[in-house]
């Protein structure tokens, strides 16, 4: 049976996405490539450098490895600027509740997110303390659909993989679970994340145990 919770970051604690997609079309405008809010669901997930190339694909350029290191800090610089605004607001609905509930109800709860700056924005949003394992972009090699972030996630928090079940909003995170042996949980639409288990349109009034009954046996 499942024992512990592992949680993505952006799209499911958190509605960062708009903001890197703010911050990478400040960088595409300045570069002269197209790049608009269809094209930003395709980074969801990627890490930084990885979201580089995706971008740079988009106007057939190519960059040497000093200017991609300058293009990447440049995007991260802005974000960085939205994110220092974040407040326990900007909590999606339903997330402070839901992990509160599954503490008390026993459960391990920790954070797989491909992101640096994931442990910044858990302590702007005030719950960094709701976390018994937090292994983000810093602590990996391998970005989403590789399965390292969940695997160590697992390890830190002393479980085998199949006790953890994971909640994603990305198909990149989707096939990370289940890459590493896990259940996934889709939030968002079904017809977005058709690999996950089941899908939930957010946390919102729902409790560990009401997730966990949906399952398939
Ligand atoms: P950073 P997640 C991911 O976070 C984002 O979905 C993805 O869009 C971003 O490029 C990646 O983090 C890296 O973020 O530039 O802050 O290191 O969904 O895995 O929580
Ligand atoms: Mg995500």
């Amino acid at each position: 049976s499942v024992t512990g919770l592992l949680f993505d970051l952006d799209g499911v604690i958190c509605d960062t996405a708009r903001y890197h997609f703010l911050a990478w079309k400040q960088l595409a405008d300045r570069l002269d490539i197209p790049f608009t809010l269809e094209d930003n669901d395709r980074l969801k997930g990627v890490s930084r450098t990885d979201s580089l190339d995706i971008i740079l694909s988009l106007g057939s350029r190519t960059m040497t490895q000093e200017e991609k290191e300058r293009a990447c800090k440049e995007k991260n610089d802005i974000y960085l600027d939205y994110i220092n605004r974040l407040t326990a607001d900007d909590l999606l609905p339903g997330v402070r509740g839901f992990l509160e509930n599954a503490r008390q109800s026993g459960y391990l709860v920790g954070l797989g997110s491909t992101s640096k700056n994931a442990r910044f924005i858990l302590d702007r949003l005030g719950i960094t303390g709701l976390f018994d394992v937090i292994v983000d972009g810093n602590d990996i090699t391998n970005a989403k659909p590789d399965p390292e972030v969940f695997l160590k996630g697992a390890q830190a928090a002393d479980l085998s993989p199949f006790r953890c079940l994971v909640f994603e909003d990305a198909v990149a995170g989707i096939q990370a679970a289940h890459a590493a042996g896990m259940p996934a949980v889709g939030i968002g639409l079904p017809s977005h994340l058709p690999e996950a288990e089941f899908t939930i349109p957010s946390l919102s009034g729902l409790t560990v145990e009401d997730v966990i009954r949906q399952l398939p046996q």
